[in-house]
């Protein structure tokens, strides 16, 4: 992982100085997965009409599952709430083998929208279960991509969600323990947590490659860039989004003097800019840009006018939609019944 800043760019200055700026980072907002789990769930409504359900939020992001409710999806708990014989989009965080089996006890028809990502974590549980190890599990309990992961290999994971964790651990054999993790996590404090890990289990085996995600991994790099500079940072996100939660816990950490989080422009606070010059500006994974605009603008009518850029990488990485919304692949099966990775 590099933290080299790339380049800071002026964006905007469109009247005269007020010693106010705004710190744009970049990269911000969608990644890969969530862009390829959205566009599923608008192809799947475009194909099939609406109602078409999805089981969880596709995202977390309060604007993308109101949006998509308007256009007449059916977010649900569990598989049990959705029709037999439906169709159901399982969202971005991933499933566990278990929904699978009781999609297809109902005869749901399903799309798979689990991000590659998190089905390479998948993968990666069921490898070492089956080289018969100890699997601890880094993530945050109750978070759905870490039931989904977690669910490859019950009786073989054990979740930790810090250091102090870790003592609570009982493994069968010390030298047979990997940690994985989930792929939205603090980079740092996910360290923090190895570190005591090596320390009871000095054999310790690392994840064959990082888990956590290059968009948590760079929307991070980026907000520490500008941090330090910032009397103020708001993160764009929902309070059940992960990634958007730990970017404003790494902004803080990386020394901005204080950060929020906000779904909506309206929900900057007034009193947050006084005394303020420099207010950095972010977004989380499964937010949609039009939110940061929002923010932007809410800003420049507080005399925060002059954008300046703060690139720390720049993204090219693009998934293919899952079976069942692959326009014009004629080897596309349509909709599965029961399992379906998309490896
Ligand atoms: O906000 P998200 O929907 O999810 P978490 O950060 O809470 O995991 O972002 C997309 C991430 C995935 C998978
Ligand atoms: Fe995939 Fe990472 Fe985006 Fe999650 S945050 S959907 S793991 S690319």
């Amino acid at each position: 992982m590099t933290h080299t800043l790339i380049s800071t760019q002026p964006q905007a200055h469109d009247s005269a100085p007020t010693g106010k700026r705004v710190l744009l980072a970049e990269p911000r907002g969608y990644c890969a997965g969530v862009d390829r789990a959205v566009e599923t769930v608008e192809k799947a409504l475009e194909k099939h009409g609406a109602p078409i359900y999805v089981r969880k939020e596709i995202v977390h992001n309060r604007h993308v599952v109101q949006t998509l409710r308007e256009q007449g999806v059916i977010f649900v708990d569990e598989t049990d709430e959705v029709p037999e014989g439906a169709l159901v989009v399982f969202s971005a965080h991933g499933v566990s083998p278990a929904v699978h089996e009781s999609a297809s006890a109902r005869n749901l028809r399903t799309i798979d929208a689990t991000c590659p990502l998190v089905t390479k974590v998948h993968r990666e549980v069921r490898r070492f279960a089956a080289d018969d190890f100890d699997i601890v599990l880094i993530g945050h309990a109750g978070h759905e991509e870490v039931e989904g992961t977690a669910g490859e290999a019950p009786d073989q994971v054990q979740l930790v969600d810090g250091p102090d964790a870790v003592d609570a651990i009982t493994v069968r054999d010390e030298s047979k323990v990997v940690w994985l993790s989930q792929t939205t996590l603090s980079v740092d404090e996910t360290m923090a947590t190895v570190q005591r890990l090596r320390q009871r289990f000095p054999a310790l085996t690392d994840p064959p490659s990082d888990d956590i995600c290059y968009a948590t991994q760079n929307r991070q790099v980026a907000v520490k860039a500008m941090a330090p500079e910032c009397d103020l940072v708001i993160v764009v996100g929902s309070g059940n989004s992960s990634n958007s939660v730990r970017l404003v816990e790494v902004a803080l950490d990386a020394g901005a003097r204080t950060a929020y989080r906000v779904d909506y422009a309206r929900q900057v606070e007034p009193g947050w800019l006084d005394n303020v010059r420099t207010v950095g500006v972010t977004s989380g994974a499964s937010v949609p840009e039009i939110l940061v605009r929002g923010v932007l603008e809410l800003l420049a009518q507080n005399g925060f006018r002059e954008v300046q850029a703060v690139t720390t990488a720049s993204e090219t990485v693009v998934f293919s939609l899952p079976r069942g919304v692959r326009a014009g692949r004629r080897s596309s099966p349509d909709v599965q019944s029961g399992r379906a990775h998309d490896e």
